[in-house]
């Protein structure tokens, strides 16, 4: 219609005209142009989710946002107010602090109902685990001891409740409660003391209130892994509000199971035996590399997969965890190949082209990564009988022994291609932890005859102790941060693990630079308690803070979250191994609460985003640290000592037991391995 009224330019003879009529493909042209112009105004109204569904809906989604905006609450504008907690309300009240560093005042009557509610809440939660218990819900599968003639079949059937242990053929030991030094010792493991029982189930402990908790904690396991099972299996981690898999990037961008490889140690020693079966058959039957075309984090793949491969290995004798730990330690060869041998963070593992992260203090490596290698490379060249593991740590530690240490304080970054340090930062947390945690337990790890690890744990605990362990003004003790030489008060729940380290330091050597530490272990540990028992949830923020206002209290939203980490009841667990004292087993039951509270749904555990809100949102991600290490710690501050005796075995970072060289039959040494301290 619009075609003989407006003016359109053609092209003729090389000049431009004016023409007053359309040719039918203009007209086509406009047509399209006008009904896309249509459909952009009117589309919305049917495709736009917040348009469909009429008015009411409208107004539904409006409410909606203002909800989620009021959950996030007066945090978009103000920090939150000081805890509705009485422990700290009569913490702060006793030591004079001032209460409420950001001006709100709460209210002592809504503070009474509140504990008045989360009485009764516990209380619920009691008598449904009671209740449960009597159900038979969370009764234990019995497991039987065989003999290597019937382990050899393949296959045995349990005396009682018929429960199957599939033994894989050739692995006699596969299903032995208690194995005798003897037996193992001719099978190839490293000579034990001859009184040695190693005891890698049952483990329960005479005390009926801590065997009923263990049961729970059992109940928890199999819940999880229910949910993993259902909705993820085969994913690296399952998200088990939408009920699907999950890969964090530091697995690399395919589904390698990793949720499976970090709970078999777990799931064996709970006598889990079926789960156990599911888990031991998948690694079997799907667990490949060779496959992998990504991106892989050298740590994350060393502490997890070879480190859960290897223990369940030494747990069982089944040669297939051995060999698919060979396997994987032999992908991330390449990324040691650099001018130091310090490697890189990241290796692909089609091609070995290997990298750091690009945000790390000029392409450094870190600290806490290429520092905690050492235990599962050694005890992988041992059962391997493949030097070359050992090699590639040993390189890393002489390189590290031989480098100037500002201040006595090890940088968290070093450059594996110029030997330098990068940033000064030093830290107990995030970046460094782990580095000084492989330090003492390489000693331990030897049977005490690593004289190296030993002197340079004792070093540089040294240092950390003069320099960066601090009182608050109430007497909390908490480990600073350095920042080129200024001090960070701020310590994260991932150094919590420190109340474990200075507790095994203080027992395993013979020094008075560790007299006091087994003192730093026990304010450590409860200052992460009380990093708990601070927030309305009961469980700890990523990280806190101490200051003039504040104290074992996160500060920024950004640390406000928990998922679902286990460094503080492995500081809990070491203490109760070390000291016996019963407020560790009731810190850590308070956990199983809060847990229970705020963590589990319908298909699974999650973690949350924020600890000091009553009702926190959840991240959807139940992580595989959870198994390997949360439960596992969990479950054995509920056993008696020798299930898992720390004479006998040494955890790695992920929690997962490896034998000690001379202390443990399990030790499963190849017989052409050197086995060189
Ligand atoms: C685990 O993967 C290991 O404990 C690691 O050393 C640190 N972070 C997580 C758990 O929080």
């Amino acid at each position: 219609a619009l075609a003989g009224v407006l003016p359109v330019y053609s092209k003729r003879g090389g000049s431009w005209a004016l023409r007053r009529v359309f040719r039918s493909r203009e007209k086509v042209l406009i047509l399209c142009v006008g009904l896309t112009f249509l459909l952009i105004c009117i589309g919305p109204i049917f495709y736009l989710p917040d348009l469909r569904g009429g008015l009411s809906n409208k107004v539904d989604n409006v409410y909606k946002v203002y909800k989620e905006m009021q959950k996030a609450g007066p945090e978009l504008i103000l920090p939150p107010p000081p805890l509705p907690d009485s422990v700290e309300a009569a913490a702060d009240h006793h030591h004079g602090l001032l209460h409420n560093h950001d001006g709100l005042h709460h209210n002592l009557l809504d503070t009474q109902q509140q504990d008045h509610h989360r009485l009764e809440d516990k209380q619920r939660l009691l008598d449904k685990i009671n209740n449960d218990a009597e159900l038979r819900v969370l009764e234990k599968p019995k497991i039987v001891q065989i003999s290597s003639t019937e382990a050899n079949k393949g296959e045995v059937q349990a005396e009682e409740n018929n429960i199957k242990i599939e033994v894989p053929k050739g692995a006699a030991e596969a299903a032995a409660v208690v194995q005798p030094p003897a037996a193992a010792a001719a099978s190839g493991g490293a000579a034990a003391p001859a009184d040695s029982v190693v005891v890698v189930q049952g483990g329960e402990d005479p005390d009926p209130t801590a065997r009923q908790r263990r049961e729970k904690v059992k109940e928890m396991v199999l819940h999880a892994w229910r949910g993993y099972k259902s909705y993820a299996w085969g994913k690296n981690e399952l998200r088990p509000v939408s009920k699907r898999g999950h890969t964090a990037g530091i697995f690399g961008r395919q589904d390698m199971g990793a949720t499976i490889v970090d709970a078999l140690d777990t799931l064996y020693i709970m006598g889990l035996t079926e789960e156990f079966n599911e888990g031991r058959n998948w690694v079997h039957n799907n667990l490949d590399f060779n496959q992998l075309r990504s991106e892989m984090s050298v740590f994350e793949t060393n502490i997890r997969f070879v480190g859960g491969l290897l223990s369940i290995y030494a747990l069982t004798g089944d040669p297939v965890f051995r060999d698919r730990a060979l396997h994987i330690g032999r992908k991330l060869l390449p990324a040691f190949d650099t001018p130091t041998g310090i490697p890189y963070a990241l290796t692909n593992v089609a091609n070995g082209i290997s990298k750091n992260y690009a945000w790390a203090s000029g392409g450094s490596s870190i600290l806490s990564e290429f520092g905690t290698l050492h235990l599962e490379f050694v005890y992988l060249s041992d059962v391997s009988g493949d030097p070359i593991f050992r090699e590639k740590v040993m390189r890393i530690r002489d390189v590290v022994r031989k480098m100037d240490v500002p201040g006595g304080l090890y940088p968290n970054y070093l450059n594996p291609k110029t030997g330098k340090w990068g940033q000064r930062h030093t830290s107990l947390g995030a970046l460094g932890d782990s580095f000084y945690e492989y330090l003492i337990k390489a000693y331990v790890q030897s049977g005490s005859k690593d004289e190296v690890a030993r002197e340079m744990y004792e070093t540089a605990i040294k240092a950390i102790t003069d320099k960066l362990v601090m009182k608050s003004h109430s007497g909390l003790t908490y480990i600073a941060e350095s920042k080129h030489d200024r001090l960070e008060h701020k310590m994260d729940h991932l150094a919590c693990f420190t109340a474990g380290m200075y507790g095994m330091g203080a027992h395993v050597l013979n020094s008075e630079i560790v007299e006091n530490h087994m003192e730093i272990a026990e304010g450590i540990a409860n200052t992460c308690h009380e990093s708990y028992v601070r927030t309305p949830t009961g469980l700890g923020p990523e990280s806190f803070r101490f200051s003039e206002g504040i104290e074992a209290r996160a500060l920024k939203s950004s640390e406000k979250y928990y998922i679902l980490r286990p460094e503080v009841v492995e500081g809990w667990f070491y203490m109760w191994r070390y000291t016996k004292n019963p407020k560790y087993r009731e810190w850590a039951w308070n956990m199983v609460l809060a847990l229970e509270k705020h963590c589990r749904v319908e298909g699974g555990y999650t973690g949350i985003q924020n600890v000091y809100m009553d009702n926190p949102q959840k991240d959807d991600v139940q992580q595989s640290f959870l198994f390997a290490e949360t439960f596992k710690y969990l479950y054995l501050i509920f056993s008696d000592d020798t299930l898992l005796s720390l004479d006998q075995w040494v955890f790695n970072t992920e929690a997962h037991p490896l034998p000690v060289v001379g202390h443990n039959s399990m030790y499963r040494k190849a017989k052409d391995a050197e086995g060189q301290w």
